[in-house]
């Protein structure tokens, strides 16, 4: 136990000096889950993911075709705005800015803005930037296994810091939605769930940009 909490602080310590703990955040060694409602049971004959909006084509794979998509693997630290940061945490999944890059899915010039689309309709909104980015992935496996049914299995968009990337946004970890069915590319911002209870649109880790005061 004493053992535990020593190697946290040492841990917290070192991420503090590496640049690596944003102000407000202490390190966990745990997975905390945290959501809004019930954990949904996934059928995945009938699941699908779908893009549309701002795209030259709507695209819908099913879970089969969706796993022939070329993979990718991120190792990050994610922080949550409930003052968690989880350090080193490696990601499986598909990059959406190497689907865009391969022509795989086409957006139109004024694509400007994505909407993650969830069960139950729970939505969250990102720039296009931050959306295409190497820091955020539509993640199937974490840490080498697929997803637990409470971290978003099948499929979810996580989003995190790479240590020594200063040239991305770092946002915090709710901008990446469970349960992910998805994506809307839109040329005007819209509020995704949490943001329209009030927390910052711009989510920002760094500036702490955790609730919006408007
Ligand atoms: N579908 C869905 N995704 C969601 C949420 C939610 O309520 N519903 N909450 C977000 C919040 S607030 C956080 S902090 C992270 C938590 O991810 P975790 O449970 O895997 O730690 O999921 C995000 N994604
Ligand atoms: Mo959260």
């Amino acid at each position: 136990m004493l053992k535990d909490v020593l190697h946290r602080r040492e841990e917290e310590g070192r991420l503090h000096q590496e640049g690596r703990m944003p102000p407000g955040q202490s390190l966990t060694l745990k997975f905390p889950v945290l959501h809004y409602g019930p954990v949904p049971s996934i059928d995945l004959s009938s699941w699908d993911f779908r893009v549309w909006g701002e795209v030259e084509e709507e695209v819908r794979w099913t879970h089969e075709t969706f796993q022939e998509l070329p993979r990718t693997e991120v190792k990050m630290d994610i922080h949550c705005v409930t003052r968690w940061s989880k350090v080193d945490t490696t990601w499986e999944g598909v990059s959406l800015g190497t689907l865009i890059d391969g022509g795989v899915i086409k957006i139109k010039p004024t694509a400007a803005f994505v909407m993650q689309h969830c069960e139950y309709g729970f939505t969250v909104n990102l720039p296009i930037e931050v959306a295409l980015a190497d820091n955020f992935l539509l993640a199937t496996h974490f840490n080498g296994q697929p997803l637990t049914p409470e971290h978003g299995y099948p499929l979810r968009g996580v989003v995190g810091a790479i240590p020594g990337r200063k040239d991305l946004r770092d946002v915090y970890l709710w901008k990446g939605g469970k349960w992910l069915r998805g994506l809307e590319f839109m040329a005007e911002d819209r509020l995704g769930f949490w943001e329209q209870t009030g927390y910052h649109n711009e989510a920002d880790i760094w500036r702490e940009l955790r609730l919006s005061s408007g």
